[in-house]
């Protein structure tokens, strides 16, 4: 079964490559993602010629990764250089690339790298000279290695850095680096806003898309190594044959380029495609079903990554239904997947209908008491903050809470609370503030980055998940800036200690060009960004006051909702004395699910910074702010830098326009432009409702909402996307 597929899927590929590489001149419309090779300015080119005239990448007939290697060393180098690099059996001169494993390459062998400590998807790039030529050499202990590494000499070309001297060794800190996908079978996407999902189900697993080809191209650049194809709310019928075999299609695809498939798991399969009464995981028929479908889904795809389950969370199913708990439930499928060398990625993302406690505090709640008992193959994965993907919120207190758990990080590409797709809200900031936040789990310097590395607790199954933005839409993610958060996940799950900054310096010169004019306003822009929608949004650590349902838009007068904590109102707490959730000891006590040190800090009305101010404590509008200001003004002072902040993305984009191709700048152009109205918006709703709460005048040169609180509260957007 699993060769026959995987024949077909070769010649599907190679009929898919011949069509890509003749529509490869495409127009600069963004497909090409951080895949773009035009010819690099003509000295640069110059520089690089000689040193990159021949391939040497000794491979066996069967290797399709080393195939896919010298496919894309061949088009990157030749396209970025206008002059195809020769390939060559063995290094004959001056001007090599030699991709190779000690195992695959005397040449290397005989060089002694020290690749050691690179593990299985470390590599090596190095300026060397070898029997008196002179070259580079890319190396590693695996193929996996060889095309990480060779993406990244691509990177170095795209970047325009130096190969002279060149001597790179890295290996990922984090081992699994997966995408989520929310994608339905009806390829609708639940928070997609970039189109219908890019996996044709229907057509699957017969047609292949191109597009597959060129997701794990470009996910391979960036070291992104599994893929859960469905989403959480998942349907049971993906782990029946008829779509086992799409899977195992995709998998095929993507096998030569170090990306494994995993599935999203409805907890009450074995009910719904088993046949079963139950699905209690004490059940020895429930156990004997998981086990066969383990063997089942091995059978279509050896190779295959293992289970991501939503349980006993917004209606799923799960073990608290027979009342097991959460440690029970994943056990149940980690021991069906175990024999086969599959993990379970449980997620922690629970909050229970009729539980009166703080929504903050319930993971933590239900999960913490749970630290030692899960099998050695799950690992919980938690969202980066305790609500909800908010354009700020503090990091999830169970990060660093579960030393004896491996825990992984959920981080949301797609922007559902940051605007859709058209904001521009670069991510890489906020993955960063969470990522070097100090949990104290272990005394100063214990990151969330060390937790989910493994370094702090010494755990081996590590793991950072995305939440993708990626649909059908030409440019993959709805707008050219949004591809940038994509990027910096993949870069970032690759080494968490990275710079927001120097992650988007890199993507703005593979994606536009390095003219420094463009390159200091687009970091401008991408760094003030995320902060931008965050004061026109949910400023000083307000959350969750976006419309019901899609929220898109401002919502924060709602609080009729059937469950408390679907409201807006549940969040912000404001009436006519103030505003802000207490969670400190005489409010939720939430700080206390912290690390002293930190619940300290985040319980001191001085301490927590303005960032989280209203996360953490509830004020009375006329608290002094550290800016002289009272709260209330504060709060309109921050509506409206956000607007002017909006504002400004807009002028300062069309000041690049000489620099821009027409088709790119006029798209990000327009998306500005809705995002400068919709900020507006957002500010005028948000002040106009506060104000009727707060019964307070506007600042001094404050200008009145447009519209009266009436008109925003009845605006609605039935067709909302992503919903
Ligand atoms: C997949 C939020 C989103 C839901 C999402 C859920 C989750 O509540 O609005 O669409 O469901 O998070 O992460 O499970």
């Amino acid at each position: 079964m699993y060769s026959d597929v995987f024949s077909l899927t070769r010649i599907l590929l190679l009929f898919t490559l011949l069509l890509g590489a003749a529509t490869a001149a495409r127009a600069e419309d963004g497909y090409d993602l951080w895949l773009r090779y035009p010819p690099l300015e003509k000295d640069i080119r110059d520089q690089y010629r000689p040193q990159l005239q021949r391939l040497v990448i000794p491979k066996s007939e069967q290797s399709p990764t080393l195939k896919a290697i010298e496919r894309e060393l061949v088009r990157g180098v030749g396209g970025l250089l206008e002059r195809r690099p020769v390939i060559e059996e063995r290094i004959s001169d001056d001007g090599f690339v030699l991709v190779a494993t000690p195992q695959s390459s005397r040449d290397v062998r005989a060089q002694n790298f020290p690749l050691k400590s690179l593990g299985e998807e470390g590599y090596l790039i190095r300026a060397t000279t070898i029997r008196g030529h002179k070259g580079t050499v890319v190396t590693a202990n695996s193929e996996r290695g060889l095309l990480y590494g060779s993406f990244h000499l691509l990177r170095l070309l795209q970047t325009r850095s130096a190969l002279e001297g060149v001597n790179i060794e890295t290996r990922p800190q984090i081992g699994l680096r997966v995408l989520n996908h929310w994608d339905n079978l009806d390829r609708s996407v639940e928070r997609g806003y970039a189109g219908q999902s890019i996996w044709d189900w229907w057509n699957l697993p017969d047609i292949l898309d191109r597009r597959y080809i060129d997701y794990a191209r470009a996910n391979a650049a960036i070291g992104v190594n599994g893929t859960v194809l469905n989403n959480v709310n998942a349907s049971a019928d993906s782990l029946t044959p008829r779509y086992l075999a799409k899977a195992a299609a995709l998998a095929d695809v993507f096998r030569p380029y170090g990306i494994r498939v995993y599935l999203s798991a409805r907890f009450s399969a074995p009910v719904e495609i088993g046949g079963l009464d139950t699905a209690d995981p004490k059940s020895p028929a429930v156990q004997r079903w998981w086990n066969e479908k383990a063997e089942e889904i091995y059978r279509y795809i050896p190779d295959f990554g293992g289970f991501l389950v939503k349980a006993n969370s917004e209606g799923q199913p799960g073990p608290q239904d027979y009342g097991r708990n959460h440690a029970e439930g994943a056990n149940l499928l980690a021991r069906a997947l175990k024999p086969h060398g599959g993990v379970v990625m449980w997620r922690a993302f629970v909050y229970q209908q009729d539980n009166p406690e703080d929504r903050a505090k319930q993971a933590y709640s239900d999960f913490v008491p749970l630290d030692g008992q899960f099998d050695d193959n799950v690992i919980v994965q938690v969202k980066n903050g305790p609500i909800d993907f908010q354009p700020r919120e503090p990091f999830h207190p169970m990060f660093g809470a579960m030393p004896k758990t491996p825990l992984m990080m959920e981080f949301q590409i797609t922007k559902e609370y940051l605007g859709f797709a058209s904001h521009l809200a670069y991510l890489g900031p906020m993955y960063e503030e969470v990522l070097r936040a100090d949990t104290f789990a272990a005394g100063p310097g214990s990151t969330v980055a060390k937790v989910i590395d493994g370094s702090l607790h010494g755990h081996r199954l590590t793991g950072i998940a995305g939440v993708a933005n990626i649909g059908s839409d030409r440019d993959w993610s709805g707008s050219t800036f949004n591809q940038a958060n994509w990027y910096v996940f993949g870069r970032m799950a690759w080494d968490p200690r990275l710079g927001a900054e120097e992650v988007a310096r890199d993507w703005l010169k593979i994606t536009f060009s390095d003219n420094p004019v463009l390159l200091e306003t687009g970091l401008d822009m991408m760094l003030a960004s995320r902060q931008a929608v965050v004061d026109y949004m949910t400023p000083l650590g307000l959350a969750h006051l976006m419309a019901t349902g899609h929220h898109y838009g401002p919502g924060p007068w709602v609080s009729d909702l059937a469950r408390p904590e679907w409201n807006p109102a549940y969040y912000h707490r404001a009436d006519k004395y103030g505003i802000g959730f207490d969670r400190t000891r005489e409010g939720s006590n939430a700080v206390a699910q912290y690390a002293s040190a930190v619940a300290a800090r985040f319980a001191s009305r001085n301490d927590v910074g303005d960032d989280l101010l209203l996360w953490f404590h509830h004020l009375p509008w006329d608290h002094p702010m550290p800016s002289g200001r009272d709260l209330w003004q504060e709060l309109v002072h921050r509506y409206d830098r956000g607007v002017a902040a909006a504002q400004a993305l807009q002028n300062q984009w069309q000041s690049l326009e000489p620099l821009i191709d027409p088709e790119r700048f006029d798209k990000t152009a327009r998306l500005l432009a809705v995002q400068a109205r919709e900020a507006k918006w957002w500010r005028d709703a948000s002040i106009a409702y506060f104000q009727s709460v707060s019964k307070r005048e506007l600042p001094r040169g404050s200008a009145k909402p447009e519209h009266s609180l009436a008109y925003y509260q009845q605006l609605q957007f039935p067709w909302a996307p992503g919903h």
